[in-house]
């Protein structure tokens, strides 16, 4: 069951303060005419801002401090398309000083409304009269959230699969909710941060869910119109065995022509029914998924069907490359989960569609607190690839710990495949997709932690620019949620909570150490024996997984020069990653001059007591921030404080046993 959502919903990066500016203003649409959906989006909002604070809608040709208006060649094709289909292609704007008004002209009815946030975020400044011309457009074209929303509450995994801020906003213990209010809401914060599509249902598609596609088609419709005022495109997660779950045909072979028929057929179906459906999100052969491997055919295979079915609606598939053998014996020391990926997916390289997106998880293993980029993101020259980044906090704290996570978000997607001075890897996958797992709920702050917001935001903010500097997107955010509190009071807290989190956790990029199942808290030796491949190989001589060609698994060879050759040795691996490429002993030199054992004691000590001063800082703000915030952040300060507390103190402890190496400052160790 859900648990009740409290009446009063916090207002995130969109209290009404951040609508003074403009809405103490004389504000002009100025669309010749045009009735589009998204354009009468945009003159509800600018009603709304100059209703509450006193500024005005302006009739044609009257003056106005701010015109947001579009640029001509799109004119009239919103109304060619109609309501629904907003142009993804036409999301960029201007904005800029004409006179003594502020401009924005968008390239088409969503690039206006993208001006118009983008005034939003400015407030006054956007009309200051020095204010420069710029243009804006996305770098991504697609920048979607995926949910891992059930529709039926999961035995295991519950409503809302590593969801950590309640139910779904979508679902309800197996129905669409009644009131769509919150997703209306949603879409709204969504589209303010520049978001344009979400899926609506897990990956991992169980039978129930399976149904969304056919006979429950009808409920994705009714979220689907609750998306579309804000230019939010409805994407579905697909059962790859469909055609035999809903009792069809006998096989779901992606090479059988009754088969093939049913996609299209089907696919049709759900066109008719949501003519700007966004396309398929496909997990198969994956951790007991259905997939082509069952009838012996590859992922090539199996995506392509997908594709075909989609493309005469020019809809993508996104086929995950999160495969790998959850079943594997800890005894073999030779299969290595991290380099799964790209032994199943380089080898069918040129093989996919144009409609067929690879979307893969940014680092090679599983969203662990530090990873290195997956070398799937770095080969794969002729094929669309996508990253997928995780916003909801399975290992990262789970919306208890404060966790700001662009920092690493920003590190893979500035990551340069071919050295220090070639190109950033957003800049090669520019142009096509983000997407991320979101982190929402109907919890009354949307995503538990009032501070997670920053992270579902900060995704939005780099799906247009990929290269801005994560603090200043926190700034940005900080400003606009909490008008009036002293920023520097949230920076401190949030600046360098990644790596806060990365020092009283798994050290040097080993990865993992986490409680088995529900993946929160320590334990060590929790995943050691188990089939999931994930192992640290602690003895008392030292730890690390050897990843080497010349002693190890051979992953390094995975990576394109430089960073094979970086990778492979441990003095020019870099030490965050010591631990994920080699097996070192403790008594190995760092770069920064520290034994591994001597490293693990004194980050482990100084991370926890980063968090006792993060929460004393928090407890003397009392009066700057609004009280429920300030309560609820508080209640998870000490838990992180706990949390962080119990990780310091049993991995000290595990290695000072494992090692027998003191603590050369000489703390307690239990
Ligand atoms: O990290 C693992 C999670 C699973 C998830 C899977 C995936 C949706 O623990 O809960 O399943 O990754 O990404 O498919």
């Amino acid at each position: 069951m859900t648990s009740t959502p409290s009446p009063v919903i916090h207002p995130a990066w969109l209290p009404a303060e951040a609508f003074r500016a403009l809405g103490s203003r004389r504000v002009r649409v100025d669309t010749a005419g045009d009735a589009g959906l998204l354009v009468g989006t945009v003159l509800a909002e600018v009603s709304r801002a100059c209703a509450r604070f006193g500024g005005s809608v302006q009739p044609p040709e009257a003056p106005a401090d701010l015109v947001l208006t579009l640029a001509p060649r799109s004119r009239g094709d919103a109304a060619r398309h109609g309501g629904p289909r907003p142009d993804r292609d036409l999301d960029g704007f201007r904005i800029g000083r004409r006179g003594a008004s502020t401009v924005v002209t968008g390239d088409g009815p969503a690039g206006l409304f993208y001006g118009l946030f983008e005034v939003v975020r400015r407030g006054e400044a956007a009309f200051d009269p020095g204010l420069a011309d710029e243009r804006h457009e996305p770098a991504f074209g697609l920048r979607v959230l995926d949910h891992w929303d059930n529709v039926f509450v999961h035995r295991v995994m519950g409503q809302v699969e590593r969801g950590y801020a309640g139910g779904s906003l979508f679902w309800d213990d197996g129905r669409l909710r009644d009131d769509l209010t919150r997703v209306g809401d949603y879409a709204r914060l969504l589209a303010a941060s520049g978001i344009n599509a979400v899926t609506v249902n897990n990956v991992n598609v169980h039978a129930g869910e399976t149904h969304l596609l056919t006979d429950r088609l009808g409920e994705v419709a009714t979220i689907a119109s609750t998306l579309r005022p804000y230019g939010i495109r409805l994407h579905l997660s697909i059962n790859f065995a469909a055609p035999v779950i809903l009792g069809d045909l006998p096989t779901a072979d992606p090479l059988d022509p009754d088969v093939r028929r049913w996609w299209s057929d089907t696919t049709e179906r759900v066109f008719e029914t949501i003519p700007d459906f966004g396309g398929y999100l496909v997990k198969a052969d994956s951790e007991g998924r259905p997939g082509p491997f069952s009838y012996g055919r590859t992922h090539a295979d199996g995506a392509n069907m997908l594709a075909d079915a989609l493309a005469p609606y020019d809809a993508p598939v996104r086929w995950r490359a999160f495969v790998y053998n959850h079943r594997q014996d800890w005894r073999d020391r030779s299969t290595d989960r991290a380099r799964a990926a790209y032994d199943h997916f380089a080898p069918l390289d040129g093989r996919f569609r144009d409609n067929v997106i690879l979307q893969v998880k940014h680092g090679p293993m599983d969203f662990q607190t530090r990873e290195p980029v997956s070398p799937v993101l770095l080969a794969m020259s002729d094929t669309r690839l996508a990253v997928e980044l995780q916003v909801t906090q399975e290992y990262t704290g789970q919306q208890k710990h404060v966790c700001y996570l662009p920092p690493m978000w920003s590190s893979v997607l500035g990551f340069q495949p071919t050295g220090d001075d070639g190109p950033t890897l957003a800049t090669r996958l520019s142009g096509g997709v983000l997407s991320a797992v979101a982190n929402v709920g109907d919890d009354p702050f949307w995503t538990g932690h009032p501070l997670a917001q920053a992270n579902l935001y900060a995704v939005g903010r780099l799906g247009w620019t990929p290269g801005r500097d994560p603090a200043e997107i926190l700034d940005e955010w900080i400003g606009l949620t909490f008008p009036g509190t002293p920023r520097h009071l949230l920076h401190a807290l949030m600046d360098d909570s990644w790596e806060t989190y990365e020092q009283y956790t798994a050290p040097l990029g080993v990865g993992f150490m986490v409680r088995p199942g529900h993946h929160y808290g320590p334990d060590v030796d929790g995943y050691e024996y188990t089939p999931w491949g994930t192992y640290h190989f602690a003895d008392r001589d030292g730890l690390g997984v050897d990843r080497t060609v010349a002693t190890g698994t051979g992953y390094t060879a995975q990576y394109p020069r430089p960073w094979s050759e970086r990778y492979e040795h441990p003095d020019t691996c870099p030490d965050e990653l010591l631990l994920f490429f080699h097996h070192v002993p403790y008594t190995h030199v760092l770069h920064s001059g520290s034994t591994v054992i001597q490293h693990i004691y004194d980050t482990r000590f100084a991370g926890a007591q980063r968090v006792a001063e993060m929460q004393a800082a928090w407890a003397q703000a009392a009066e700057l921030v609004d009280p429920a915030v300030h309560t609820r952040v508080t209640e998870r300060l000490a838990e992180q404080r706990r949390s962080a507390e119990e990780w310091r103190d049993q991995l000290n402890t595990y290695f000072h046993r494992k090692s027998g190496i003191p603590d050369a400052k000489g703390r307690p160790i239990h």
